[in-house]
């Protein structure tokens, strides 16, 4: 196997109450893991199988991508949440999130915006454009903002599978925990451009 699930940042159980462990259990050992060994079969013979994952997500369609992007977005969403307490932004990234959206509590609600917003299945977004600003959208589906040229800082997965078990269709309540007692700020600054090693660098 090509591709291996990457093992959690923390304990199965270690984003309680936010997030119950067999809401983790049944979304990183069923689904992550499903859309890997899909990937698998789906690239199995062919020449895209030597290719990274990013640039497998980036330069395929269908059953391919959907499959290769939804692998790399996992993993990136288990660290876009911590176990630890959130702790603030600190310096370069505070600077630049009040410099894009006003303040901390400005991003909060522009995030929660868009991930509340985002019709059906899909991600919410905290990224830096090519030209260095920071950026809140959403994608649908599997879809992946930096085929688009932009660099993930963060983000939220929004399919239901993500948060039915604990919060059935109250997507804000989810929403309102990611931000408020979930998320990593530290793996925000590990991505910021220029910062050292983050997934798309580590993987490539
Ligand atoms: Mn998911």
């Amino acid at each position: 196997m090509k591709f291996e699930l990457p093992e959690l940042p923390y304990p199965i159980d270690a984003l309680e109450p936010h997030i119950a462990a067999q809401t983790l259990d049944v979304h990183y050992s069923k689904h992550h893991r499903g859309y890997l060994e899909k990937l698998e079969k789906a690239l199995a013979g062919t020449p895209q199988a030597e290719d990274s994952l990013e640039h497998i997500v980036c330069s395929s369609d269908g059953k391919i991508f959907n499959n290769a992007a939804q692998v790399w977005n996992h993993t990136f969403y288990w660290n876009s949440m911590t176990a630890n307490g959130v702790t603030p932004p600190g310096g370069d990234l505070a600077a630049r999130l009040a410099q894009a959206f006003g303040g901390v509590d400005e991003f909060k609600r522009e995030f929660a915006e868009a991930a509340n917003g985002q019709f059906g299945s899909g991600w919410a977004w905290l990224v830096e454009t090519r030209e260095g600003n920071l950026k809140v959208l959403s994608t649908s589906n599997a879809d992946n903002p930096m085929c688009d040229g932009y660099r993930p800082l963060l983000t939220a997965d929004v399919w239901e599978h993500a948060y039915y078990l604990d919060y059935q269709n109250e997507r804000d309540q989810y929403v309102e925990a990611f931000l408020e007692h979930l998320i990593n700020w530290r793996f925000a600054e590990s991505n910021l451009r220029g910062a050292g090693k983050d997934q798309q660098a580590a993987s490539a």
